[in-house]
C-alpha cells in the first residue's frame, strides 16, 4: 500500500479483516506500507499491520512478491505508481477520484486495459458502492421496484472546513488534490448515482465557489485537519460545488458537494423518485434505506425504513446477525472482497479505470461549466 494517511488506516483495516469474514479465493497478505517519510511509515506498518515498511515505492513496485498495489495518496501521484505498479504486471487498487486531471485519466485507463489483456487489473476505489444499502438500492431499482426513475437528487455534505481557521492541508491544494469538494466528494456522488441508476451522466451546467480563500498553515496532521501554525496559506480549490446533470435517458439530476454543511459530518445523500415509488439514504444513518411505494394503500402509505443487515442483504451474510449494525469502515472491506473475487476469477473489477475516467470527466465537465457562467458542458 502507497501511503500512510487516514484512507491508509481504512484501507489497512479493510486488507486485514475482509480474509476473515468472506471466503476469498485468496489469502490477502500485507507486505509492505510505503509513507514519504520513513519513520511514519514504519508507525504504520506497526499499528496497521503490515509486515513492512519502506519510504520508496518505485522499489516496492519492483519486489517480486508483491501481487498487487493500493494507492492512497494524494491525487498529484496516482498517474505515476499506478501506470508504473501496471506495467510492472501488479494489479492495482487506487483512491478516487482516479486522478487529477482528465489527461492523467486517460494515461491510467489505457495503460489499465493493456494490463487487462494480460489479466492484470485495476480497480477505482468509489468505496460507497459497497454499503450494503446503497447496493441494495440500485438492486431494487433494476427490479423495478420504483417504477420509471424520474428524477434523483444526490449531496455529499461535510463540516470539516466550516472553522475558517480550520489548517490547509493537502486536500486544498489544487496542486495535490486537483480541486475541492468537486473532486474529493462530489466524485463519490458522481459515482454513486450514476452506480444507483444504471445510467451515465452526459452533460452537466454546475458553479464552484471557494468560501474561505486563506487558511492557516498546518503544523501538524491529523485525520482531516490538524493543528493550525500562525501563517497563511492560500486555498486554490473549490469549497463548495452545485451542479444539474443530465443522465442519458434524460433524467435530470441535482449534486451539491460541500465541506461547508455546518452539522453534517459526512451525509452522502440521495434520494431518487420513479413512477412507482421513491428511494431516500443517508450515509449517516447508512444501515437503513428508506422506501415509498406508491402502489401501496394511501391510507397507510408512507415511506418505510429498511433495516439494511438482514444475511440476505447484500454482503450481509459474512457480518453479524439481523439488526447488528455495520460502519463507515465495512464498504472498504467489501472492497477488497470484490476486488480479490474477480481477479482471482480472471475478471475485470468494477468500477474500472475507465468507469474513473467517465467520472473525472465529468468533474472537469463542472469545472468548465463554472467558467463559463454554468453554461451546459458535454461530458467529454
Ligand atoms: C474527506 O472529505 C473524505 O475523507 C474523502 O476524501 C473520502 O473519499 C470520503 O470517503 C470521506 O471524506
Amino acid at each position: 500500500m502507497v501511503g500512510n494517511g487516514f484512507m491508509g488506516a481504512a484501507h489497512s483495516q479493510a486488507w486485514r479483516v475482509a480474509g476473515r469474514f468472506f471466503d476469498l479465493p485468496r489469502q490477502p497478505e500485507m507486505t509492505v506500507v510505503v509513507g514519504r517519510d520513513a519513520d511514519r511509515a514504519a508507525d504504520a506498518a506497526a499499528k496497521w499491520g503490515w509486515e513492512e515498511s519502506s519510504a520508496d515505492w518505485r522499489e516496492v513496485i519492483a519486489r517480486d512478491d508483491i501481487d498487487l498495489v493500493d494507492i492512497v495518496t494524494p491525487g498529484f501521484s496516482h498517474a505515476e505508481i499506478a501506470i508504473a505498479a501496471l506495467e510492472a504486471g501488479k494489479h492495482v487498487l487506487c483512491e478516487k477520484p482516479l486522478a487529477n486531471t482528465v489527461a492523467e485519466a486517460e494515461r491510467m485507463a489505457e495503460a489499465a486495459r493493456r494490463a487487462a489483456a494480460s489479466g492484470v487489473y485495476a480497480m477505482v476505489g468509489f468505496t460507497y458502492r459497497r454499503v450494503p444499502a446503497a447496493a441494495l438500492a440500485r438492486d431494487l431499482i433494476a427490479a423495478g421496484r420504483i417504477g420509471t426513475v424520474r428524477q434523483l437528487s444526490v449531496s455529499y455534505l461535510q463540516d470539516w472546513l466550516a472553522d475558517e481557521n480550520a489548517p490547509f492541508t493537502w486536500r486544498l491544494d489544487k496542486e495535490q488534490a486537483g480541486s475541492g469538494a468537486l473532486g474529493d466528494i462530489g466524485a463519490h456522488a458522481i459515482d454513486l448515482a450514476q452506480f444507483i441508476t444504471g445510467r451515465s451522466l452526459v452533460s452537466v451546467s454546475g458553479t464552484l465557489e471557494t468560501l474561505v480563500s486563506e487558511r492557516p498553515v498546518l503544523v501538524e496532521a491529523q485525520g482531516l485537519s490538524g493543528t493550525a501554525g500562525e501563517e497563511k496559506q492560500t486555498v486554490t480549490v473549490d469549497d463548495r460545488a452545485l451542479f444539474t446533470g443530465r443522465f442519458d435517458d434524460g433524467v435530470l439530476g441535482a449534486f451539491e458537494a460541500s465541506r461547508f454543511s455546518t452539522g453534517r459530518k459526512n451525509a452522502l445523500r440521495f434520494e431518487v423518485s420513479g413512477s412507482l415509488g421513491a428511494l431516500s439514504f443517508d450515509l449517516e444513518d447508512l444501515n437503513s434505506l428508506q422506501l415509498f411505494d406508491a402502489t401501496a394503500d394511501p391510507l397507510t402509505q408512507g415511506f418505510t425504513k429498511i433495516i439494511v443487515t438482514e444475511p440476505g442483504h447484500p454482503y450481509l451474510d459474512a457480518w453479524w446477525p439481523a439488526g447488528h449494525a455495520l460502519g463507515y469502515e465495512h464498504g472498504f472491506s467489501h472492497q477488497v472482497r470484490d476486488l480479490v473475487t474477480a481477479i482471482a476469477a480472471g475478471e475485470q473489477p468494477t468500477p474500472s479505470f475507465d468507469d474513473g475516467l467517465q467520472v473525472q470527466r465529468a468533474l472537469d465537465a463542472v469545472e468548465r461549466s463554472s467558467d463559463a457562467g454554468s453554461a451546459w458542458k458535454e461530458i467529454s
